[in-house]
């Protein structure tokens, strides 16, 4: 069910510095004639420049980041003035926001802290991942591979398709809390939280792309579960959720010996709730439209698409 009141920012009025815009467009131009530049590294003089000069930029920033960690776990930025730049200035101006929260990482061995969500037909033979096709993406957690995976992401959107690709989102305290309700609910979260399961980088993620890397962490990570307030232990900077099917079906295949009948029932398990639960939020992006998410708190996904023009542009931040 599409929602029509999810959690919005108006940005209409934050403006853009022309000295900011000028210092942007000369350093793409420079970027883009000369091979050897990589134009998604932010120097750092337009770092400066962001906490020195634009003021709306950082707080724009700061309320992102009050409602990411408020128990609302996701908010959409809407009517940026910048967003019909051209791509390399978008680049530049996103980064430059998702700076204002934290760190920006890179999403592969390329060093790129922007990744293109859009469908691709040829990966040179690699395994492509739901970032680069045009089918639904479950319920997950970005970088579940990871050790630590990044605290916040962003989806900027450059073009939405013309038909689905709505962003689906689950809220995982409030998920908890209704799990906690049955018997089987209540057995699912204790395996989920004190066992460890194993998740295999997707090949487009990898370091060394034909070698297999997995990692072995708990699906989530609470403190006393029983206790009065369920999440007042969660431990600090530790993700509360770390879930991606595809890669713990793919870890069990390599650590079969993890691959228990309790482990195996509660995956599945939580799978079939999190396809049945009756509060996921259902939203359709639109063109210029950024989602901002709490990846340590919140499951998200997307519903599948046939326009091959759908783009949306990413980034992971760490604090
Ligand atoms: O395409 C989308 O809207 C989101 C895709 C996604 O969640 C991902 O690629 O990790
Ligand atoms: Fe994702």
């Amino acid at each position: 069910m599409l929602s029509l009141d999810y959690s919005t920012l108006n940005a209409s009025s934050y403006s853009l510095p022309k000295s900011f815009l000028n210092q942007v467009a000369k350093l793409a131009l420079e970027r883009s004639t000369n091979a050897n530049l990589n134009w998604q590294i932010i120097p750092s003089y337009l770092q400066k420049s962001i906490t020195e000069e634009w003021d709306d930029l950082r707080t724009l920033g700061n309320k992102i980041v009050r409602i990411l960690e408020s128990n609302q776990g996701y908010v959409v930025v809407k009517n940026l003035a910048f967003c019909h730049y051209p791509r390399p200035i978008i680049d530049y101006l996103f980064a430059s926001l998702a700076l204002c929260l934290g760190n920006l990482t890179v999403h592969n061995s390329s060093n790129n802290t922007i990744w293109d969500v859009t469908h691709r037909s040829d990966t040179g033979g690699r395994e492509r991942t739901f970032s680069e096709l045009n089918v639904a993406a479950p319920f997950h957690t970005d970088s579940a591979f990871r050790t630590i995976p990044e605290k916040y992401f962003a989806l900027w959107t450059i073009r939405a398709a013309s038909d689905g690709g709505n962003s689906t989102a689950i809220n995982v305290e409030e998920l908890i809390q209704h799990l906690a309700t049955s018997v089987s609910g209540r057995q699912c979260l204790e395996i989920l939280h004190s066992y460890n399961f194993p998740f295999a980088v997707p090949p487009a993620f990898a370091t060394h792309p034909d070698q297999i890397e997995i990692i072995e962490a708990p699906i989530l990570t609470m403190g006393d579960r029983f206790s009065q307030d369920l999440f007042a232990n969660t431990l600090a900077n530790s993700p509360l959720i770390r879930f991606r099917l595809d890669s713990i079906m793919k870890g069990f295949k390599h650590y079969p010996e993890l691959e228990t009948p309790e482990r195996l029932w509660a995956v599945r398990y939580f799978d079939r709730v999190l396809n049945t639960y009756p509060d996921k939020l259902e939203f359709k992006l639109n063109d210029g439209d950024v989602v901002f998410f709490n990846n340590h708190t919140m499951l998200h996904g997307r519903t599948a698409f046939s326009d091959r023009q759908r783009l949306l542009l990413r980034i992971r931040i760490d604090t």
